[in-house]
C-alpha cells in the first residue's frame, strides 16, 4: 500500500468540484496545470481568475520533500516555529553528504562515520515531528519521490530544485528553499506567483539512439537556462503518452535547467504501469477513478496556442541524441554536429570519464538501456576507452538491477559502482588528480554541469546527455563519436558499429529491495530530544536576524560586481563546503568565492574599501561586519541560477549584506533573498549595471515608503565624488515587505505560531 493513501483519498474526493468551480469561474476549458494549481488553493485563498505572472497566490501543498544538505537548515528553521509536529506528510532523504571514492559499501560506511552528527540530528527531529526519515544509502531524494509519494494531480514542495523530477508522474513539484519548506510544515499557506503557462508538443514517438534526456536537452536550446523563468511546463502529445513514467520525470527534472518553476504530464497509461510496478496499485485505481482530472480538457490540447503563453512543438521521429556543455546546461549541439562545434572551440575531444545515474537519470529503463550497450563490448571485440561510473537512484533501483546482472555486465567494462546518493553530481567525486585542474572532458547523465561542479576542476569540461549516449561515448573515449553513423575498430582490427540501446520499462520480474532503508517517525514524538553540541562544526542553532532599523540604508560599500554567470554553485559552493550546511557560521566562509570580480576578471579576490587592500569574499565582508559598515552585492542576468540551497541567501544575510541588486533573478533564490529580509533589486535599466564602480558607496532611499511596484531609487557616490541615481525595481508585495521590515519571514512565523 502506498504511504498517506488516506491524504491521496482525500485530494481525490475534492478535486473534481475544486476543477469544475475553477472553469465555471474562467468560462473556459483548463490546461491540467491549472486543474492542479485550482484545486490546491489555500482555504483562505478566494477563488478568482489570478493573473499569470501577476498575482501572488496561497496554496495548500500535499507534502514536503527535504534532502539533508538543505533540510538542516530547514529544520533549524522549523525547530522555531514551535510546533509539535508537521503539518503535512513530510520526509528527510540522506544522498548528498555521500562522497564517490572508491565504491559504494566503502564509501557509505565512511559518510556515515564522517557525517553521524547530522545524520542523527535529521533522524531526531524527524522522529520527533513526525518526518519520515529514509536513511544514507536508500536513495535519490527525487528517485525515492517518484517511486513512493508522486501521484497524479498532487502538489507538492522539495527544498531542492529537482523536486520537479515528480512532474513525471503528473504532478506540480516545486522547489523551493527551506524557510517555504518550513512555512508548509508549521500549516501555513505557501504563496507563489500564479505561473504562466508553456505547452510543449511531443509529435512522433522516440526510437532508436534518442531519449527523453534529448526532449530536454533540445528544449534547454531553445528556451536557455532562463527561457522557463515563472512558468510551468505541461507536455503532452503522442510523444508524450508513448513515453515512459521514468523518462518524463527525467524530462521533468531537467525543466530546473531552464528556470522553470515545474513540469508536469497528463496521467496516462505509463504511470498507472509505474505506480503498480513500484507497489501503488491502490494510487493508480484512484487515480483511474478520476483521471479525466489528471490530464487537461481536451479542447486544450487540440488547440494549445489559445490556453498557453507559449507553444513549442518538438518532432520525435527527427530528434537527435544531443550533448549539451560545457559550463552551462543550455548549449545543446546535435551528436551529428560535435565533430564541427567541438573543433571550432577548441574543446578538449577525448573523453576521460562517463558517468550515469543521478536523480535525473537512474531508472531501470535507462539502465536497462545502457547494459543493452555495455553487452556489446564483449560480443563485438571492444574495449571501453573511458573510465565509467555509475550512481544508482535508489538502493530499491540498486538492488533490482544487481538482480537482473546488470551490475556484472557494467563490471566487465570495469564499471565503477557508487552509492545511492549524489556524489559526483555535486562535487562530492574525490576524484584522483583533479587537484592538478588539468584541461579535461567528462560526459554524464546528470543535469547541471556548471564549472567545478562535478570535481572541483575549472578545466573539467562536462557534457550532459543521455545514459545511452554517455555509455557509447565511454565505450569510444571520443566526444565526436557518433553511435548513428561512426564505427569502431574492435580487436581484430574489424570496423564494428554499436547496435541502438533497448531495454525493459519496468523489470519483468517486478522491483525487488531487501531494505529500502526507511524509518517511520514515532507516534508521540514529544519525549524525543534533540541535541545540538554548543560546539560543533556542523551544527548551530539560529539566532534571529534583527529587524530593519526604520530608516533609508546608507552608505552601503560595493562588496562585489559579480560579472557573468553567478549561480547559486558561484554564491555558495557544494562539494568540500557541504559539510557545513547546518551551521551558518561556518560555511558563510564559501560566500560568494566562485563569482567573477568584473574589476580584475578574478574570482574570491575584491577590495577591501576599508584598508584599499585586496582579500576573499568572505574576509572582506566580515571586515565590514566587524566595522558595523553594510554592503551590496551587484550581480549580471538570472543571479542565483541553479540551486534552492537557501545558504545562498542565509550567507549573505548573516554577514551583513543589506541588498542584492542584479540585472535579473532566478526564481528560488529571489524568494529566499525576500525570505531571509534581504532587498532583492533589479536595475529598472540594465545598462545601469555599468555605472556601478568598484569604490562606490550607495544610498537606497525610499523605504520609509517602501510599497508593492514601487521602484526604489539609489544613489552612487563615486570614488571622485561625482554621483549617479539609478533606479531600481523589485517584486515584493505587501506580506513580503512585512518580512523585510521584521528582518526575516521566520520572524512573523514565530510569532504567528507563538500567538
Ligand atoms: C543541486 O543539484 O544543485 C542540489 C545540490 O541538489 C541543490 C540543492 C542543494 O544545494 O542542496 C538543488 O538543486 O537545489
Ligand atoms: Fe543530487 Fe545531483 Fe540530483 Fe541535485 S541534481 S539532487 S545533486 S543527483
Amino acid at each position: 500500500m502506498a504511504f498517506d493513501i488516506e491524504m491521496i483519498k482525500k485530494v481525490y474526493a475534492e478535486m473534481p468540484a475544486k476543477v469544475e468551480a475553477a472553469r465555471k469561474m474562467l468560462g473556459r476549458p483548463l490546461t491540467l496545470s491549472e486543474k492542479i494549481l485550482f484545486s490546491h488553493l489555500h482555504t483562505d485563498q478566494k477563488l478568482e481568475g489570478f493573473e499569470r505572472g501577476g498575482s501572488y497566490v496561497d496554496f495548500a501543498p500535499d507534502r514536503v520533500a527535504m534532502q539533508d544538505a538543505t533540510a538542516q537548515m530547514a529544520l533549524l528553521q522549523f525547530m522555531q516555529a514551535g510546533r509539535p509536529k508537521v503539518a503535512v506528510p513530510s520526509t528527510v532523504h540522506c544522498d548528498h553528504l555521500i562522497s564517490a571514492k572508491v565504491e559504494a559499501k566503502q564509501d557509505l560506511q565512511v559518510a556515515t562515520t564522517e557525517s553521524k552528527e547530522v545524520y542523527d540530528f535529521l533522524a531526531s527531529v524527524s522522529n520527533k515531528y513526525g518526518l519520515g526519515f529514509w536513511k544514507p544509502g536508500a536513495g535519490i531524494i527525487h528517485q525515492v519521490v517518484l517511486e513512493n509519494y508522486a501521484f497524479p494531480g498532487g502538489m507538492m514542495i522539495g527544498t531542492d530544485s529537482h523536486t520537479v523530477n515528480a512532474g513525471g508522474l503528473g504532478m506540480l513539484a516545486i522547489g523551493v528553499g527551506g524557510a517555504d519548506a518550513c512555512d508548509v510544515m508549521a500549516g501555513l499557506a505557501w504563496e507563489l506567483k500564479w505561473p504562466k503557462l508553456i505547452g510543449i508538443k511531443l509529435k512522433g514517438k522516440l526510437s532508436g539512439w534518442t531519449a527523453p534526456k534529448d526532449v530536454i536537452l533540445k528544449v534547454a536550446g531553445i528556451l536557455t537556462v532562463k527561457g522557463g523563468t515563472g512558468a510551468i511546463v505541461e507536455y503532452f502529445g503522442e510523444g508524450a503518452t508513448s513515453m515512459s513514467c521514468t523518462g518524463k520525470g527525467t524530462i521533468c527534472n531537467m525543466g530546473a535547467e531552464i528556470g522553470a518553476t515545474t513540469s508536469t504530464f497528463g496521467y496516462d497509461a505509463s504511470m498507472s504501469r509505474y505506480l503498480t510496478s513500484t507497489g501503488r496499485a491502490d494510487v493508480a485505481a484512484l487515480a483511474d477513478g478520476i483521471a479525466a482530472h489528471l490530464t487537461a480538457d481536451p479542447e486544450v490540447y487540440a488547440d494549445p496556442t489559445k490556453y498557453f503563453d507559449e507553444v513549442i512543438e518538438i518532432d520525435l521521429n527527427t530528434l537527435e541524441p544531443h550533448l549539451n556543455g560545457p559550463f552551462t546546461p543550455d548549449l545543446a549541439t546535435p551528436i551529428s554536429k560535435m565533430k564541427e562545434v567541438a573543433a571550432a572551440n577548441g574543446w578538449p575531444t577525448k573523453i576521460e570519464v562517463g558517468l550515469i545515474g543521478s536523480c535525473t537519470n537512474s531508472s531501470y529503463e535507462d539502465i536497462s538501456r545502457a547494459v543493452s550497450l555495455a553487452k556489446q563490448v564483449a560480443q563485438k571485440g571492444l574495449t571501453t576507452k573511458a573510465e565509467y561510473m555509475i550512481t544508482p537512484g535508489s538502493e530499491q533501483v540498486r538492488y533490482t538491477i544487481e538482480r537482473d546482472g546488470f551490475l556484472d555486465v557494467f563490471g566487465q567494462i570495469g564499471a565503477k559502482v557508487f552509492a545511492n546518493a549524489c556524489g559526483p553530481c555535486i562535487g562530492m567525486w574525490e576524484r584522483v588528480g583533479a587537484e592538478k585542474k588539468e584541461k579535461n572532458t567528462i560526459v554524464h547523465s546528470f543535469n547541471r554541469n556548471f564549472a567545478k561542479r562535478a570535481d572541483g576542476n575549472p578545466n573539467t569540461y562536462a557534457f550532459v546527455g543521455s545514459p545511452e549516449l554517455v555509455t557509447a561515448l565511454a565505450i569510444a573515449g571520443d566526444l565526436t563519436f557518433n553511435p548513428l553513423t561512426d564505427t569502431l575498430t574492435n580487436d581484430k582490427g574489424e570496423q564494428v558499429k554499436l547496435d541502438a540501446p533497448t531495454g525493459d520499462e519496468l523489470p519483468v520480474k517486478g522491483f525487488a529491495v531487501e531494505d529500502a532503508g526507511f524509518q517511520a517517525p514515532a507516534e508521540d514524538g514529544s519525549k524525543v530530544v534533540v541535541a545540538v553540541d554548543p560546539t560543533s562544526k556542523r551544527l548551530q542553532l539560529l539566532d534571529p536576524f534583527t529587524a530593519w532599523e526604520g530608516t533609508d540604508l546608507k552608505s552601503l560599500r560595493l562588496l562585489i560586481k559579480a560579472k557573468g554567470k553567478c549561480t547559486t554553485d558561484h554564491i555558495s559552493m557544494a562539494g568540500p563546503w557541504l559539510k557545513f550546511r547546518g551551521h551558518l557560521d561556518n560555511i558563510s566562509n564559501n560566500l560568494l568565492i566562485g563569482a567573477v570580480n568584473f574589476f580584475n576578471e578574478k574570482t574570491d579576490n575584491v577590495k577591501n574599501q576599508i584598508t584599499g587592500n585586496y582579500d576573499t569574499v568572505p574576509n572582506t565582508q566580515r571586515a565590514y561586519k566587524a566595522a558595523g559598515i553594510g554592503t551590496i552585492v551587484v550581480g549580471d542576468e538570472n543571479y542565483g541560477e541553479g540551486s534552492s540551497r537557501e545558504h545562498a541567501a542565509m550567507e549573505p544575510r548573516h554577514l551583513g549584506v543589506r541588498v542584492v541588486l542584479t540585472k535579473s533573478f532566478a526564481r528560488i533564490h529571489e524568494t529566499n533573498l525576500k525570505k531571509q529580509g534581504m532587498l532583492a533589486l533589479t536595475f529598472a535599466d540594465k545598462a545601469d549595471y555599468e555605472k556601478i564602480q568598484e569604490d562606490d558607496s550607495i544610498d537606497v532611499l525610499g523605504l520609509t515608503s517602501f510599497a508593492p511596484a514601487t521602484p526604489l531609487t539609489l544613489v552612487l557616490t563615486h570614488k571622485d565624488g561625482t554621483t549617479d541615481t539609478i533606479k531600481a525595481n523589485h517584486t515584493y508585495n505587501q506580506q513580503q515587505i512585512e518580512w523585510f521590515k521584521a528582518g526575516g519571514a521566520l520572524n512573523i512565523i514565530r510569532k504567528q505560531v507563538a500567538g
